[in-house]
């Protein structure tokens, strides 16, 4: 379909609530099967939004300069996130303009491997388009017109991919990164003209819109005890208590800026919490960043393994998603080997210890004796003490070079 006509099929959506379907499951959906647990995979266009969003309206497709890309990503991964493609800055460049053009190639790429979409991210103050954080001065947002916008920026985006790709996009990232690391709202802009309940208010607009979808609020450092942590912890119970559709937590985990690694009790009690208020959890956005002393291989091994153990044996943990395809295109940039994949497209040792364990899943019920998935030769640093690594920062990567 002409982007034009996409424009205007999904304009005429946008206004209305998606109807229902008879047989939606209840939220939070409860696990029934935990046969395998899924191992996904970032994938990035390269295409910037501010480029992508010019006048020419340019094709930009996905990694197309790089063969080895897609070939990794379907031979090495079950699943598809969109490291940028889904975010507002993307699909609505322009007030009220759609543009799913770069989504859709990312979607197309995955379905044509028979792989699925975790949707990232619906709402993500730190990825909005300019209209939405300056309005034009003549008319300022009022809590009606912003919660308008957010509803029919859902509606679209969620009908879209629903659409067009049925059973391609199975959950979504509604709301990332609400939280700053005080525990306190992040000051975005749907916190100061909504109020608290914007995100309330997304979850419930992401339920009428794909009722079957898997709902998440995605967050940065509430892998392990912290106030954000406990801020996310003390929403999602609340939302349950509530009735308020959501199924899972996800918890971003880009470790090991401040040179230390989570421990595997810290994440399984994390994981833990969640399960006992009927919530998964999905590891999103896993990279480990190269450690600034001691072997980096065998530490940044260890630290992957901790993620994958803690993921196998906590039975409400759906995934675990590596924050790009080879360290060459990682948000990190190369020199942190941060991903399972060398800039060559080498897979590392890590990778198979990961995949051996995401096979050996904890089941739901009855008697689990863990194969043997080989030796792990060094315990990560976990102490306070361990000297800083990388600037740290949910938003502040920088980006690696595109292909020019
Ligand atoms: O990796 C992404 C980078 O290319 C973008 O410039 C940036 C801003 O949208 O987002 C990065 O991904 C972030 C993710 O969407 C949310 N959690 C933190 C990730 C790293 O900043």
């Amino acid at each position: 379909m002409p982007r034009a006509a996409v424009v205007v099929a999904l304009s005429a959506l946008a206004g209305a609530t998606p109807a229902a379907s008879l047989a939606a499951p209840r939220h939070p959906s409860p696990m029934t099967s935990r046969a395998s647990v899924s191992l996904g995979s970032a994938l990035w266009s390269g295409c910037t939004g501010a480029a992508y969003a010019g006048p020419l309206g340019l094709a930009c497709l996905v990694r197309p300069y790089d063969a080895r890309y897609s070939a990794t990503f379907a031979q090495s991964f079950d699943r598809a996130s969109p490291e940028n493609e889904f975010k507002m800055l993307w699909t609505q460049p322009r007030k009220g303009q759609f543009d799913f053009t770069t989504a859709d190639a990312i979607a197309a790429l995955a379905a044509s491997k028979h792989r699925t979409v975790r949707g990232h991210a619906l709402l993500y103050a730190a990825a909005n388009p300019g209209w939405i954080d300056k309005p034009f001065f003549l008319t300022p947002w009022t809590r009606t017109s912003l919660l308008n916008t957010v509803r029919t920026h859902i509606y679209t985006e969620v009908g879209h991919f629903r659409t067009k790709f049925p059973g391609v996009v199975t959950e979504w990232d509604v709301v990332n990164e609400p939280f700053v690391q005080s525990g306190a709202r992040d000051n975005n802009v749907y916190q100061r003209v909504i109020g608290d309940d914007w995100i309330e208010q997304a979850f419930r607009a992401a339920n009428e819109a794909d009722p079957n979808a898997m709902l998440y609020l995605n967050e940065f450092d509430a892998d392990t005890p912290s106030a954000r942590q406990r801020a996310v912890y003390a929403l999602a119970s609340d939302f349950v208590r509530r009735g308020v559709p959501i199924d899972g937590i996800g918890l971003e985990m880009h470790v090991g800026a401040d040179g230390r690694y989570p421990t595997l009790a810290e994440l399984k009690n994390v994981m833990a919490q969640y399960a006992a208020i009927g919530l998964r959890v999905s590891v999103t956005e896993l990279d480990v960043l190269r450690p600034v002393a001691g072997d980096p291989v065998l530490i940044q091994r260890a630290a992957y393994n901790t993620v994958a153990q803690a993921c196998q044996e906590s039975t409400n943990c759906t995934g675990v998603t590596i924050w790009g395809v080879a360290d060459q295109y990682s948000w990190r940039g190369a020199a942190q080997t941060a991903t399972l994949f060398s800039g060559a497209f080498t897979k590392k040792r890590a990778y198979d210890l990961v995949r051996c364990r995401l096979n050996d899943p904890k089941p739901l019920t009855g008697a689990w004796t863990p194969k043997d998935c080989g030796p792990v030769e060094v315990t990560p640093p976990n102490a306070t003490t361990q000297p800083p690594g990388p600037a740290d920062g949910s938003s502040a990567g920088s980006d690696p070079p595109g292909p020019n």
